[in-house]
């Protein structure tokens, strides 16, 4: 039972300077936090047992910077990186703040817009792959449109993967060793984002000139505002080679993006997410992309972010306690679950000998084995005591 929050670097846990440096401006409010110094986030993130940070350019160097204030602010960085022993294991690029991208990025119907955007992007990614980071994140906020006549999706869908490609060149030509991760969101900012689900994005990926090099960073949220399973989309995303990165935090149900503390959404979905991770061997970072509520001060950002990484570690617990329960492994063997991991046709068999076999069809008896129980209430109600510690 006992979990404690001390200093584990393995854990890879990893949070965005813009997560903990939310000055928790929205759109009916202004900020009710003073703006952080990323070199103090970067201090106080490793004295809470962080692995590292990660970054938009336009977090670490504000937009606009000459190149003389731009070198001052990467070697501040890097100096508090040095310090703290803190990595970099992702960085992304602002292509949703500043008005030039309201229409949009890669996909603005303005094609100077466009050019901008991958130079942007270029200009990053030299910074990401001098501080070893190895993926590099891609939300397209603002790809999409309010209005159905106001942006021709699969003209939009060929500058998306015409942007991809030429960026996955750049990086080859450079020989940087980074992988490229979409996150995908259905909504918010724009009226409907391009790539909504995993799905969208897994299916875009396959269309691309150097795929290999392109994978997901799912975000908790983002799936669950569009009513989606989180748990299967991380295995399908999984099961394709296809979790670049991951984006931790909490959701409650379709509205707005809440970015709350992972866990504090559905929490039986979190449990199951590490329990998937954990068992999948998903060896990434755990990013919590998440945001301090408005409510919270200074001392509750700190708070906040040492919550995200304490309730990782009790779900983690949680679930090994779960497979490890001896009522747990009955319960599954009762409701068939290491069956589904036997081929529907035998070694060897052929669709002729499926045909064949009597047993399968003409001597099935399909009203017995549709009236037995599958056993998976039983199941969940032992994962419920289980994230209760109720066991
Ligand atoms: C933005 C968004 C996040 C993305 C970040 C990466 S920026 O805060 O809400 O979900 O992961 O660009
Ligand atoms: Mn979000
Ligand atoms: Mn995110």
């Amino acid at each position: 039972m006992s979990t404690n929050p001390s200093k584990s670097s393995v854990d890879k846990f990893t949070f965005g300077l813009w997560t903990v440096g939310w000055q928790a401006r929205d759109p009916f409010g202004d900020a009710t936090r003073p703006a952080l110094d990323p070199v103090e986030i970067v201090t106080r993130l490793a004295e809470l047992g962080a692995y590292g940070v990660t970054f938009h350019d336009d977090d670490l160097i504000p937009f606009g910077s000459d190149d003389k204030a731009r070198a001052q602010h990467i070697d501040r960085f890097k100096k508090a990186l040095a310090a703290t022993g803190m990595k970099v294991p992702m960085a992304t690029t602002n292509l949703f703040t500043h008005p030039v991208f309201k229409d949009g990025a890669f996909t603005s119907n303005d094609r100077g817009v466009r050019r901008f955007a991958l130079r942007k992007v270029m200009r990053n990614l030299d910074l990401a792959a001098e501080l070893g980071a190895s993926t590099y994140v891609f939300w397209g906020g603002r790809e999409g449109a309010e209005y159905d006549g106001a942006k021709d999706v699969r003209t939009a869908l060929d500058r998306f993967r015409e942007g991809m490609n030429t960026l996955t060149s750049y990086c080859k030509e450079r020989g940087y060793a980074l992988r490229f991760a979409i996150e995908p969101k259905p909504n918010e900012p724009r009226g409907d984002i391009l790539l909504p689900t995993i799905g969208h994005a897994l299916a875009f990926i396959d269309t691309l000139e150097h795929k290999e090099m392109v994978g997901l960073n799912p975000e908790v949220g983002h799936e669950q505002m569009a009513g989606l399973n989180f748990v299967h989309g991380i295995a399908q995303a999984l099961w394709h080679k296809k979790l670049f990165h991951i984006d931790l935090n909490g959701q409650r149900g379709i509205k707005y993006d809440q970015d709350l503390v992972f866990g504090h959404g559905d929490l039986l979905n979190a449990f199951f997410l590490v329990d998937l991770l954990e068992t999948a061997g998903y060896d990434g970072p755990r990013h919590f992309d998440y945001k301090p509520s408005r409510t919270e001060d200074l001392a509750g950002v700190w708070v906040s972010a040492a919550a995200n990484m304490r309730m990782y570690r009790l779900l983690r617990e949680r679930a090994a306690k779960f497979r490890q329960d001896p009522e747990v492994q009955a319960a599954m063997r009762d409701a068939r679950l290491p069956e589904l991991a036997q081929g529907t046709l035998g070694k060897g068999e052929t669709i002729a000998d499926l045909l064949r076999d009597k047993s399968a069809y003409e001597t099935f008896d399909a009203n017995a084995a549709g009236a037995r129980g599958c056993g998976f209430v039983r199941l969940n109600q032992l994962a419920v005591e289980h994230v209760l510690g109720a066991r």
